[in-house]
């Protein structure tokens, strides 16, 4: 009306948007359901009652200087409410901190833009929609006899008003306050500075000011030159356009997974190179910039491999995958009926005849995978002192087709295996329990059964799989690595790999190609950005 009347001037509207009612926190709502509904509000009227409320509820408003009408409101849509005004905006918060620490009901007068979002959840109570008559015309609204039957604006205007004087008093000042404009974080942060983090306005007026200097000398028209340096946007990072390389290693799981990986990697704007690698020396080749990343890093084949180039500091240990490896010599069940005792790596040495073959003069042959999977079998068998020869196949094909062919006659075999792995859904069988694997015994001759050598242990039981990247991975490929260091296999994610191509036949391409298809949530969520 004072605009209307002519003496003061409606200069400029900020592009903050403002609400200003009745708001209480988020815990409020387990005691009064159906908030914020105002007449669910008021059904639960006396749990809002005070000591001086006369079993009413309280409305705690905002200083009386702040004319919003409440009481108005409270008469013209009946409700059961007393208004009670705080003194002070720190009274207001003053009570709210009291209750929200007790979980004790409360309704106050509260506003956005404010500090208040940043530290309590919290809604506004939903009154009759506001219409400008609300206001002025009595007769609108659920009560035709009063005004104030509504709520506030929900998207209301935070304006800036001179003097009408103004303009020709100060007319370049004018100029400037017509270009002023707050937006919702501007006000939010000002409050902020000083309500949450103790600032004296003044303070927060300098922070601000300081922090936005181009902004309000644009609008004032101030030398910007003084303004403290923006700080330079760091260019967004960029990855290389460099191929990725990729190994191809000799058993199921990771050449599916392998295929997999790169498609992902590639449906972010990569290109790989996918290249066969020694699985052991991979590390080295990761080391000599040769390999950028390795999936499956199993504890037990290759924790001595990798391990050790990570402290070198060349090879990143990137991330571990939920999946928990095994990697032992292995038999099927039927093997204990010839020899009881099984799975004891002790029993099976006094049955070591039973596993000779025509070339293994007279000793037991262990069936070892290929000579690239480490796993110190040799090592193992003279450590222990062990009446084994060790074998090992050229593929892991060869290992599964010897199972194959002895399990077709029953007889004893014992071999190289591991879980996550198509095998125990085709074959019953167990690991063999050797001496508990601990770290020194892979590397600390005088740990163990025999003083002389390493090995004299068991694999990991529950070991790692990880995922390692060459050193330079993360400055190379900064958006990629994110990725990297999501990506994650469960047991179920190997077992299915390797069973689409061992038990189904597929191509591991094939096989990537479904784990993908099936798994789209998981894997798109990986990426980064
Ligand atoms: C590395 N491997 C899973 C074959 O033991």
């Amino acid at each position: 009306p004072r605009v209307e009347e002519g003496c003061v001037i409606d200069a400029a509207t900020h592009d903050a948007k403002t609400r200003e009612d009745w708001w209480y926190p988020a815990y409020v709502a387990d005691a009064c359901p159906g908030l914020p509904d105002w007449e669910a509000r008021n059904d639960c009227a006396a749990l809002f009652a005070t000591p001086d409320s006369g079993g009413k509820g309280r409305f705690l408003g905002g200083p009386v200087d702040w004319l919003k009408g409440d009481q108005e409101r409270v008469d013209g849509l009946g409700m059961d409410i007393i208004v009670e005004n705080a003194g002070t905006a720190g009274a207001l918060w003053a009570a709210l901190d009291a209750a929200s620490a007790n979980n004790e009901p409360i309704v106050l007068f509260n506003w956005t833009p404010n500090f208040v979002e940043a530290m309590y959840e919290g809604a506004f109570i939903e009154f009759p929609t506001y219409e400008d008559a609300c206001k002025t015309d009595a007769s609108w609204g659920i009560n035709p006899e009063t005004t104030h039957d509504c709520g506030n604006p929900k998207d209301g205007y935070l304006k800036l008003g001179v003097n009408v004087e103004f303009p020709n008093k100060w007319p370049n000042a004018y100029a400037a306050v017509q270009q002023m404009n707050l937006t919702n974080l501007d006000v939010a942060q000002l409050a902020m500075y000083v309500d949450i983090d103790g600032m004296e306005p003044e303070d927060a007026a300098a922070k601000w000011l300081a922090d936005n200097c181009a902004r309000w000398t644009g609008w004032s028209g101030a030398d910007a030159s003084g303004c403290p340096e923006a700080p330079e946007a760091p260019a967004p990072a960029e990855d290389s356009s460099d191929p990725i390389k990729l190994p191809i290693h000799n058993w199921s799981s990771q050449i599916a997974g392998v295929y997999a990986i790169g498609a992902i990697l590639e449906s972010t704007g990569n290109t790989v190179e996918y290249i066969s690698a020694d699985s052991s020396a991979v590390y080295t080749a990761m080391c000599e910039g040769d390999m950028d990343l390795v999936h499956e890093v199993w504890q037990g084949a290759f924790g001595p491999a990798f391990e050790p180039r990570v402290e070198e500091g060349c090879v990143i240990d990137a991330g571990t995958h939920d999946a928990l490896t095994r990697e032992e010599w292995w038999y099927p069940t039927y093997v204990e009926d010839v020899c009881p005792g099984l799975p004891d790596w002790e029993a099976l040495n006094d049955c070591a005849e039973l596993f000779a073959t025509p070339d293994s003069g007279g000793k037991g042959r262990f069936l070892g995978g290929p000579a690239d999977w480490l796993k110190g079998d040799q090592e193992r068998v003279d450590g222990l002192g062990m009446d084994f020869i060790v074998e090992n196949a050229g593929t892991a094909g060869a290992l599964w087709a010897a199972l194959e062919a002895a399990d077709a006659k029953q007889e004893p075999i014992v071999l190289f295996n591991w879980m996550p792995n198509f095998v125990d859904a085709v074959y019953d069988g167990k690991f063999i329990e050797f001496p508990t694997f601990e770290q020194p015994c892979k590397t600390d001759a005088s740990w163990g059964i025999n003083p002389n050598t390493t090995h004299d242990c068991g694999n990991p039981a529950a070991g790692y799989l990880k995922t390692g990247v060459n050193v330079e991975f993360p400055n190379k490929w900064p958006n990629t690595y994110e990725t990297v260091q999501k990506m994650n296999f469960t047991s179920a994610d190997l077992n299915n790999l390797a069973a689409y191509i061992d038990i189904d036949g597929m191509e591991p391409e094939d096989a990537a190609t479904k784990w993908l298809a099936d798994n789209e949530d998981r894997w798109s969520a990986w990426i980064a950005g």
